[in-house]
């Protein structure tokens, strides 16, 4: 089929070999284990590239040490694409850890195969199934648990639910995909799987446990009471910012290393994942890459999303708004940086940090990680989705600090952030998607008011975001509308400008 690579340049009419197997990238070894003695032990359903520089990651050292048993088999829940990178490289990719001018390759050999749930959900279903699979990871992304954000219930009413409720046979959903198999596994006398959420979500296990609990109920009673009794959730935090990889990542990682890997993904040296220790079978010791085993993930979790999360969500609103493409180029504007200082503060003082977690160190880490020019990790990007990240990121916050009667003007500056780049227009009037499952809502009530205090008082409307406490009180209200008013008037860097200022002087 091809020849070789042309280095520097490719000669005309020559194609470079995709990364398999039999084709590794010059200079780098191989998985150290022998790949065709690996059992699968695990499902992970939303296979992206978070997936594969974290969880792979962490049962990658498993491999790698010798304990064969738990290869995975990924699953994305909607598009081909990343079967159509993967599978014809035999699952191997590269994780490519970067920072500064230092930039480190390893290749992983963990994900075995990659089905498509909409392609064939049945083969889905029997892969979580089999009788060695003892863990299902998720990362289905805060929309992928379908739970109403005034009850915790699963939404039954919601089309996709109730089209998985109708074809129970055929899945489509998280929720009916691991009740299909879970179904599967009792009518043939097994034991339930462990499923292990590690989405960016407060008690990501209950929710996920809310979720299945609440479909199996309606479809069979029996079910979910064999799942309550024996199944297991566990809460996880996971931590490690994975920018999406772009052609220029690929295009240079081809030159660099002679073979094509359009399953690349890159990321920071930090890696976090603490874990709920609560399963229902056997594990991988993912503590051989230093994953950590808790009894309570709430206060880490916590933690993690206000100040990591919740300053991520702010600098990627004001920063793009500002033409800023990225996290770091958006830190290089002092008065950002400054900024991300101030919004920790009010952050740290509604956390009860868990033993073991230094929050001065943690902060000072975070503000190099967010720093790190290497990662290129787009404003643009983490702005998406914001009607499902804000709760949790920062008006959670703001609910503690009310009630401890403090005040939160750079929490409510993000928030009206996020209420101005639903314009889809940033500040040099330059279009772009709100990409945002509640998009065409939060753009209708954007536009229903002119000023920015009768914007900000129209999208507190949208409780399924703000919740039913928040747009009832007037110190939210007023602070989130006076953010927006000036942003409006002044734009986002004299607006945060003038707010460290004001700050300093306190
Ligand atoms: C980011 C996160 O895209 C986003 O919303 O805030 O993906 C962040 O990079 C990770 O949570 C870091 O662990």
């Amino acid at each position: 089929m091809t020849s070789p690579i042309g280095w520097p340049k490719k000669p005309i009419g020559y194609e470079v070999m995709r990364l398999s197997d039999t084709h590794l990238p010059q200079g780098l070894e191989g998985p150290a284990y022998d790949r065709r003695a690996v059992r699968v032990g695990q499902v992970h359903l939303g296979v992206g590239a978070f997936h594969r520089a974290h969880q792979a990651v962490y049962t990658e050292a498993c491999l790698t040490a010798g304990d064969l048993r738990w290869g995975i088999v990924g699953a994305s829940l909607r598009s081909p694409q990343v079967a159509e990178q993967l599978n014809p490289q035999d699952g191997l990719f590269t994780c490519l850890v970067r920072e500064g001018a230092e930039s480190r390759a390893s290749i992983i050999g963990a994900l075995q195969k990659i089905l498509v749930a909409p392609q064939n959900p049945t083969a889905l279903v029997e892969a979580m199934a089999a009788p060695d699979v003892h863990i299902v990871t998720l990362t289905i992304t805060e929309k992928g648990y379908h739970l109403d954000p005034a009850t915790g219930a699963l939404q039954m009413q919601d089309k996709a639910i109730a089209a998985d409720f109708a074809r129970p046979d055929a899945p489509a959903t998280a929720p009916g995909l691991l009740v299909a198999a879970l179904a599967a596994r009792k009518a043939r006398g097994m034991s339930p799987f462990t499923a292990l959420s590690c989405d960016n979500l407060p008690d990501n296990g209950g929710r996920l446990k809310q979720a299945v609990l609440d479909f199996a109920r309606a479809q069979d009673p029996a079910l979910a009471d064999w799942i309550e009794r024996y199944g297991a959730f566990p809460a996880s935090m996971v931590d490690r910012i994975v920018p999406a990889t772009t052609s220029d990542d690929l295009a240079q990682f081809e030159a660099r290393f002679g073979v094509q890997d359009l399953g690349l993904v890159k990321t920071e040296p930090f890696s976090q994942w603490v874990i709920e220790d609560q399963f229902a079978g056997e594990r991988p010791q993912w503590e051989l890459a230093g994953a950590q085993f808790t009894d309570d993930v709430a206060p880490w979790e916590m933690a993690k999303l206000r100040l990591l999360n919740g300053a991520h969500s702010a600098l990627a609103y004001l920063g793009n708004l500002a033409g800023y493409q990225t996290v770091d180029q958006t830190m290089a504007n002092p008065a950002f940086e400054r900024f991300v200082d101030r919004l920790q503060d009010e952050a740290q003082s509604t956390l009860t940090p868990p033993p073991g977690l230094n929050l001065a160190a943690y902060r000072s880490d975070l503000k190099q990680r967010f720093k790190n020019a290497a990662l290129m990790h787009k404003t643009y990007q983490i702005a998406m989705d914001g009607s499902q990240k804000l709760p949790q990121r920062l008006l959670a916050t703001i609910e503690a600090r009310i009630s401890r009667g403090q005040d939160f003007a750079c929490l409510a500056l993000g928030v009206a952030g996020w209420m101005r780049w639903q314009a889809g227009v940033d500040e040099q009037d330059r279009p772009f998607e709100v990409q945002d499952p509640l998009a065409a809502k939060t753009r209708a009530l954007y536009h229903m008011g002119q000023t920015g205090f009768e914007k900000a008082a129209s999208l507190c409307s949208l409780e399924a975001v703000l919740g039913p406490k928040l747009p009832s009180d007037p110190r939210f209200v007023d602070a989130v509308g006076a953010a927006l008013d000036a942003l409006l008037k002044h734009g986002a860097c004299a607006t945060v400008e003038a707010l460290v200022q004001k700050e300093a002087a306190r």
